[in-house]
């Protein structure tokens, strides 16, 4: 993973996500999604996986979007306003293996409604935890975002907590996996929320997408 040069569209990433930064919306079903004012980001994954632990590292808040060691934390879609030029979206998490078959059927169903619905949705970042790489949900999903076309990257959380030696055989099985499916970037982010690892990185990355 290459580290942002610090050049200008590097200083201008950190000045974006520097900006304000609003709670504007939490959606409960999928019918009830605002309109689509702005290029909207979505941050997806596997219940537990650092998805608003990724938006608070990203914005430099400490408590923008809810964080919990018990998966389930975030329960609905919640937007937020990214000055006005870029919607970041932070989505419950799926796989949760506590939760009823019905219950998480619904929340699958959510989740997959809204990432199917969205005309201005950019980006997804799908975050996979990177102890354990994309496991069949994770694959369920970047089959669907293959169907609706819409463009998506792996992240992997938590680098933090695998050993040097385990870096790279983590990117090399979430590269594999992402160059079988035709809406996957090639590249693979490693990120730590927690040691700041791949932020400014993924910001970069990011910020093209606003307006
Ligand atoms: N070590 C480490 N822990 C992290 C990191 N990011 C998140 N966590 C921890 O992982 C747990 C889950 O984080 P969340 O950000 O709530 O995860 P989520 O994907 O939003 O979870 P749901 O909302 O339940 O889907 C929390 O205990 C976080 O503190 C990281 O970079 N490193
Ligand atoms: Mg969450």
């Amino acid at each position: 993973m290459t580290e942002p040069d610090g050049g200008a569209a590097g200083e201008a990433a950190r000045k974006l996500f520097a900006g304000p930064c609003d709670f504007v919306w939490g959606a409960t079903t999928a019918e009830n999604l605002p309109p689509e004012k702005l290029n909207e980001v979505a941050f997806v994954g596997r219940s537990n996986a650092g998805k608003s632990s990724l938006v608070n590292a990203l914005t430099g808040r400490k408590a923008l979007a809810r964080v919990s060691q018990t998966p389930g934390a975030t329960r609905q879609i919640n937007f937020f306003n990214l000055s006005d030029r870029l919607m970041l979206v932070d989505l419950p998490g799926y796989g949760f293996a506590k939760r009823s078959k019905t219950e998480a059927n619904a929340w699958q169903a959510m989740i997959f409604a809204y990432l199917q619905s969205r005309s201005r949705l950019r980006r997804v970042a799908l975050l996979i935890d990177a102890r354990r790489g994309p496991m069949d949900t994770d694959i369920q999903v970047m089959d669907l975002l293959d169907r609706a076309a819409v463009s998506y990257g792996l992240v992997l959380t938590k680098s933090d907590e695998i050993s040097a030696a385990d870096r790279a055989k983590a990117i090399a099985a979430a590269a594999t996996e992402a160059a079988r499916h035709t809406a996957a970037l090639a590249q693979v982010q490693l990120t730590s929320a927690l040691k700041g690892e791949g932020i400014a990185a993924l910001r970069t990355h990011l910020a093209a997408l606003a307006e």
